[in-house]
Formats: structure tokens, sequence, C-alpha cells
């Protein structure tokens, strides 16, 4: 059942019943006029049985606010009608009308956490509106993307930024979004994408304890010297080295 009130003349009503579609004007007076709608026409073919979904009765009834005269009303079973003059005749009007459904909405961070070079990276894509497949274009060389599960995954091992497009789909359409994903060399500590003086004291100072250790290169569970001549060697031309 659906009732909508006349955008002019909020005295008049229009409801869509499982018996028809009707005008009902309140007067005051008892019992309010009602007028079923659709004269002798009647789209509605109500056939009320055991199983309501069978149904063609009038489940739900739109009137144009801007003219009043336009009056949509949609079936059970025979789609959408429309009416130009009020209500007294009806024709199927089930071409050019879009359904309104929702694509998946991307809902993972649009911004990335830097990973660093030669890290396994990974990073789940989320949407809303239940997607059923995933997809990132534009992925750097070593990261692939579930389209099943939406996680990107890989071991980067060039430094550098993409542009990635995310993406879900349901079956209503696609969501998509833009993600900027920068890979940095784990010997540029500062991430100012090089590797040079600054880098080699922010080294010495986690091997000196006066800063945390997050730059264990070579693994061994302490900053020492060890991560500190490997960015000493990559300022000076090398490779940065991560790794026993
Ligand atoms: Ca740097
Ligand atoms: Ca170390």
């Amino acid at each position: 059942m659906d009732i909508k009130v006349h955008p002019e003349d909020n005295s008049v009503l229009f409801v869509a019943t499982r018996s028809g579609l009707y005008k009902v004007t309140d007067t005051g007076a008892v019992p309010a006029p009602v007028v079923p709608l659709g004269g002798g026409f009647l789209p509605f073919d109500i056939d009320i049985d055991s199983n309501p979904n069978n149904d063609n009765y009038p489940r739900a009834v739109a009137v144009d606010s801007s003219n009043p005269l336009i009056i949509y009303v949609s079936n059970g079973k025979s789609g959408v009608y429309k009416s130009t003059d009020g209500g007294s005749t009806f024709v199927a009007k089930n071409t050019g009308i879009t359904q309104l459904t929702s694509p998946s909405a991307i809902t993972s961070a649009m911004a990335m956490s830097p990973a660093n070079s030669q890290k396994l990276l990974s990073y789940q894509i989320t949407a809303a509106n239940s997607p059923t497949s995933f997809n990132a274009a534009g992925l750097p060389a070593a990261l692939a993307v579930s389209t099943a599960t939406g996680l990107i995954a890989g071991t980067p091992a060039t430094a550098g930024t993409s542009s990635v497009t995310i993406s879900a789909a349901n079956s209503s359409g696609t969501g998509s979004a833009g993600l900027s994903l920068s890979v940095y060399s784990a010997c540029d500590l500062n991430r100012d994408w090089a590797t040079n003086v600054v880098d080699v004291q922010l080294q010495v100072n986690q091997a000196l304890g006066v800063t945390a250790c997050t730059s264990d290169l070579n693994r061994d569970g302490v900053c020492n010297v060890i991560d500190v001549q490997r960015v000493v060697n990559v300022g000076l031309g090398g490779q940065c080295l991560r790794g026993p």
C-alpha cells in the first residue's frame, strides 16, 4: 500500500491498495469521496490469491509535483503505468525508466601508507553494497589484485608513485576511486626519494637508541652498524639491501 498527497491540494490523496488505485478527497464529510482511478482500463488485474507476489495490483503511486495530472503507478506483475490526465486513463510506461540501484562504493582509505621497497605489501579494497568482484588498474610491477577478495599484494622492487584506480562491482554497477600508491626505498628513511647523509644520520640515531629502531635492514633484530653501513653504501651509489 502506498499513499501520496496531491502536491497542490493536501486534502487530496492518491492511495494504492490491493483493491485498486483510488483518489480520496477529504472534504470533512464522512465518508470521504473515493474515486477509483484507471476507469475501465484498469491495468491492475487484481487477482488476490494465496501468493501476493503473483497479484497484479497497485503497489506504489507517485504524482508529479510540477504537474499533478501526471501520475505513475507500479504494479506487481505488469510494471509501471503512467497517466497524464489525473488518473482517468493509464498507459504502460515500461521503457525510458531507469531502475535506481546502488553500485558498490569504495570505502577503503583513499591514501595509502608508504611501503618500503622489497617489503611485502598488502592493501585491502573495501566497498559498500555487497561487492561481488574487485579490480585495480595501474598497479606497479610485482603487485597484483585478487578480483575475488580485493586484496592487493606483492613485493614491489622499484621505488616510485603510481596512480591506481581501484574498483568494486556488484550487479548494479561499478564504483571506483583513485589511490596514490607510493613505494619508497627502505634506505630512504625520511622518504624524500633520495638516500643521502640525512638518511645515514637517521640510521645512526636508531643504532644509538636516540630514536626507535624502525629500520632493521638486515633483520637481525637490532638497529646497529650493519644497517648504518647499508645506508652509507646506497648513498655511495649502491643498492639498498634488505634482509640477511
Ligand atoms: Ca632520504
Ligand atoms: Ca640490523
